[in-house]
């Protein structure tokens, strides 16, 4: 065990089992977005779904849409977005900013880009399991003045979700994940442990990093990396300009999941049942008899 395994408490290093370039694809309504996580070379990381890098003006953006089942986590890399729900909710988050939205039973919104020029950020779906896919929709916001920071040795971590260098994030998962935000500069190191049983992967940002072991080549940005078993993830910045990317861990359901679009159920008849409740606004739908989302501009 080296040192430095000491200090992060972990012995067996996870390898990367699968490396996926996140090229741009449109969705929404002119958007574009780069997804790793829900591809077709990536279909599920149980418990996450899907992971879109999105980068959009106006007036594109995600027009008035409904969510069952899971999770959305956006996490506002440059500018803002505004979002408005069907229960009144509405608000704009920006740089650094964190919108963590359990959709549950139901949820119809809007998310348009809010400011000049391109807005970007990603967007994480977590599913949540047959105990929590009706419960009341709730948004934990988080600015990004207040997300858990910690650094040391050119290393600094966000800590969106779960516990990284002694510092715990306030979110509540329902579903236990953790959303690591590290910035490497040149020459620097990191070592995360990771829970065991947990799927984890990582999505390079910005720069170039080497992830899981010292002789493996390096990965740039938009690559997803998924690991394998262990229980901790170490990574290096050789190169001579800043490494950013984000790890993302989550306990897996281990449920069957039957997902059309926006609806995420472990049966093909809670689908049904989910079409119905849409179209006739009921059990969590109600709100949507007469909503629409205002124009923000
Ligand atoms: C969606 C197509 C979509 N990635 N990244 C189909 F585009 C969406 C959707 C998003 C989305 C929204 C933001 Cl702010 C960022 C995104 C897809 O809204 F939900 C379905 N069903
Ligand atoms: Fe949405």
């Amino acid at each position: 065990m080296s040192a430095s395994d000491q200090a992060s408490g972990f012995t067996r290093p996870r390898l990367v089992t699968k490396k996926v370039l996140a090229k741009p694809q449109r969705e929404g309504d002119g958007a574009v977005v780069r997804r790793s996580i829900g591809r077709s070379e990536l279909k599920y990381v149980d418990p996450f779904l899907m992971l879109d890098e999105f980068a959009v003006s106006s007036p594109a953006g995600f027009p008035d849409h409904p969510h069952r089942g899971f999770e959305t986590v956006t996490y506002m890399m440059q500018g803002a977005f505004t979002h408005q729900d069907f229960t009144g909710h509405k608000g704009t988050i920006g740089t650094g900013d964190v919108q963590w939205m359990t959709a549950g039973r139901g949820i119809i919104h809007s998310e348009m880009p809010a400011g000049e020029g391109t807005q970007t950020g990603l967007q994480l779906w977590i599913n949540l399991s047959a105990e929590d896919k009706m419960v009341e929709p709730r948004y934990q916001e988080l600015l990004s003045k207040d997300i858990a920071k910690a650094e040391g040795d050119g290393v600094e971590v966000r800590i969106i979700a779960g516990e990284s260098m002694g510092v715990k994030s306030p979110v509540y998962t329902r579903t236990p994940t953790m959303y690591l935000d590290f910035t490497l500069q040149p020459r620097a190191q990191m070592h995360q442990s990771i829970p065991e049983s947990w799927n984890s992967f990582v999505y390079v940002l910005e720069g170039e990093g080497v992830f899981a072991s010292l002789n493996s080549s390096s990965v740039t940005a938009h690559h997803a990396l998924v690991l394998g078993p262990g229980d901790g993830l170490s990574a290096w910045n050789k190169s001579s300009k800043p490494l950013r990317f984000v790890l993302v861990g989550g306990q897996p359901l281990n449920e069957p999941v039957v997902q059309y679009g926006p609806f995420v159920m472990n049966t093909q008849a809670e689908i049904n049942k989910t079409f119905e409740d849409y179209q006739y606004c009921k059990n969590g739908f109600e709100m949507a008899k007469y909503w629409r989302s205002q124009s923000v501009d």
